[in-house]
């Protein structure tokens, strides 16, 4: 018998631009679902782009192109797929996701997958290795109504989507981590799923209720956590951290998840650490347990905690959709830091509406609160992603200056204070000297330097996020004082600050 010659699959992860190396799990997750008789080690490669070190693979060797974007990666993409002409290619991940149809519109060629991978990846694999052309290829996903796609259809003259549909994490297994010996050589981050999506769903500028076509927060099982958490540590990991939006969900979930980290860490000589996301509305939920979950989550090695707090102001938050009041977030990082927890704050703190007030009232927060003196980043400017409630409001007021930022999704949009737009207008060009030095100090923080580089590179950037606190801070006191508040004004107060952390010049 005549073994048909297999297809040559290359799938590309691009990777984000920051100095940290987190673990590309989507990879590990998308392999699962591939059809193995179709495709597997033999006829199979991965690039991880500026992974470590620059692997080099030659397109034309590959008839299906798979590839998996970040943000920041558009213009890198751009030049792959300038390279891809006449190969079958899908492109997956954020990018696609948000932008699938101003994508498809760009590339009429390219199938883009607008959601869970797991949904399709499967089908597409089995049509794209029976198709001659791309045009076969796109007559198949089409008659078979695949889930999750999106691109140019002749026959339609215009966009062609299928349904947007979730899959069934209860049915997944844990992945292969077909990196972590590299992460873990190289001290990045070891990740892993618990759940998906969010159990509140609702807040105005998340593209999660997108992403996950309105449904709101599921789990994996038990099993595969467990299955999952035991293999990161017999594999060497030390650090783990939940990509979860909300890894803590709900009390029985959270339980479930202390008893396994606390099985899984039962024989280890070494402590392991765990880290991830909620919310101030989960944390509340969880009402008289409250303490005695984060006391669990402590003892089993749950100490670093990503929280969205966004707002120390009530009307900001009422406008961001929050579900929490300004009392709330104070209560509840109050409570996380009596349980010595690590926290890591979300906040935004310019959105077309902002006031000085709301601006005075989140400083007073944030200095109340003693956030001041954690590494967050305070002075975040909203940025509004497709496919939001947020972006739908800035339209409909004619607020949107832009059309899509395809490579980092996002819109311009104006002030309705113009005093509000000029601060920002300066925040941004403090980014500009800061964040490149930011996120290295990040990195190497998170990272398993040593101590004493830690502690200097926390310092270091503990100032940094300073210099924005004491600018916004004198732009409010210089406005209460003279009612006014004119360019020249906050050209001074910003060139002191930033004399005073020794950053760049004041070019502005
Ligand atoms: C982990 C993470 C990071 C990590 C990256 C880790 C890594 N190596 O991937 C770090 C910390 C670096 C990061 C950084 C940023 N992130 Co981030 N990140 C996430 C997070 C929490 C999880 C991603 C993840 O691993 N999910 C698990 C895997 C399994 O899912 P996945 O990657 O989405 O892949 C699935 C699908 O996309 C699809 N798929 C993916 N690839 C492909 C390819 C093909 C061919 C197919 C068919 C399907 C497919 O199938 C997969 C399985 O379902 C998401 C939130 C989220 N849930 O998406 C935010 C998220 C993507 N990040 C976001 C943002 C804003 C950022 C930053 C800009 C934050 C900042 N201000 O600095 C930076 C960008 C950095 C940069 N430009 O360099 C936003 C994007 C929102 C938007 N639309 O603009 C998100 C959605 C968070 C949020 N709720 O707002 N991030
Ligand atoms: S709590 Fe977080 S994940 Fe949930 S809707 Fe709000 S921003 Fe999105």
């Amino acid at each position: 018998m005549v073994e048909i010659e297999k297809k040559q699959l290359l799938f590309i992860n691009m990777e984000y631009t920051q100095n940290e190396i987190n673990e590309p799990i989507n990879i590990d997750v998308l392999l699962q679902c591939f059809p193995q008789d179709l495709f597997n080690r033999s006829n199979v490669t991965i690039a991880y782009r500026d992974f470590f070190e620059r692997q080099s693979v030659k397109l034309n060797d590959y008839d299906i192109v798979l590839l998996s974007t970040k943000i920041s990666s558009f213009y890198e993409v751009k030049t792959l797929l300038n390279l891809c002409t006449g190969k079958i290619v899908i492109v997956g991940g954020i990018l696609a996701i948000c932008a699938g149809y101003e994508l498809a519109t760009i590339y009429p060629e390219i199938v883009f997958n607008t959601g869970e991978g797991e949904t399709n990846i499967y089908d597409l694999l089995c049509a794209a290795a029976i198709s001659q052309t791309v045009d076969q290829f796109k007559l198949l996903i089409f008659n078979k109504n695949i889930p999750n796609i999106c691109f140019y259809y002749e026959p339609l003259r215009g966009i062609y989507h299928s349904e947007r549909a979730v899959c069934n994490l209860r049915t997944k297994r844990y992945p292969y981590h077909h990196k972590l010996a590299d992460v873990i050589e190289n001290a990045g981050l070891v990740r892993m799923e618990t759940s998906r999506g969010c159990p509140w769903n609702k807040c105005s500028f998340c593209v999660m209720p997108w992403k996950f076509c309105g449904e709101t927060w599921r789990a994996f099982t038990n099993k595969k956590i467990e299955d999952e958490i035991q293999y990161l540590i017999d594999h060497g990991a030390n650090r783990i951290f939940f990509t979860d939006e909300d890894f803590i969900g709900n009390y029985e979930h959270i339980t479930a998840l202390c008893s396994i980290i606390k099985k899984c860490t039962a024989a280890c000589k070494l402590a392991i650490s765990f880290g991830g996301s909620t919310s101030v509305l989960t944390l509340h939920k969880l009402g008289n347990s409250l303490d005695s979950c984060l006391q669990n989550m402590h003892d089993v090695g749950i100490t670093h905690i990503f929280i969205g707090i966004e707002s120390g102001s009530d009307s900001q938050l009422l406008r961001y959709n929050k579900g929490v009041s300004a009392l709330m977030n104070e209560a509840i990082i109050a409570k996380l830091q009596s349980h010595g927890m690590e926290i890591d704050v979300g906040f935004i703190m310019f959105d077309a509406d902002t006031t000085i007030e709301e601006l005075e009232d989140n400083l007073n927060f944030i200095q109340r609160t003693g956030l001041r003196s954690t590494i967050s980043r305070f002075a975040k400017k909203l940025r509004v992603t497709p496919h939001t409630a947020i972006y739908k409001d800035y339209v409909s007021r004619g607020l949107i200056t832009s059309d899509l930022n395809i490579d980092e999704l996002y819109y311009d949009y104006t002030f309705i204070d113009p005093k509000i737009e000029l601060i920002c207008s300066y925040i941004n060009a403090l980014d500009v000297h800061v964040l490149k030095e930011s996120y290295y100090l990040q990195a190497l923080i998170r990272s398993a330097a040593t101590e004493l580089e830690k502690a200097t590179a926390y310092k270091r950037l503990l100032l940094l996020r300073d210099c924005g606190y004491l600018f916004l801070r004198g732009c409010v006191n210089c406005y209460k004082k003279k009612e006014t508040l004119s360019k020249d004004d906050v050209h001074s107060i910003y060139s002191n600050y930033l004399r005073l952390g020794g950053i760049g010049t004041d070019e502005h």
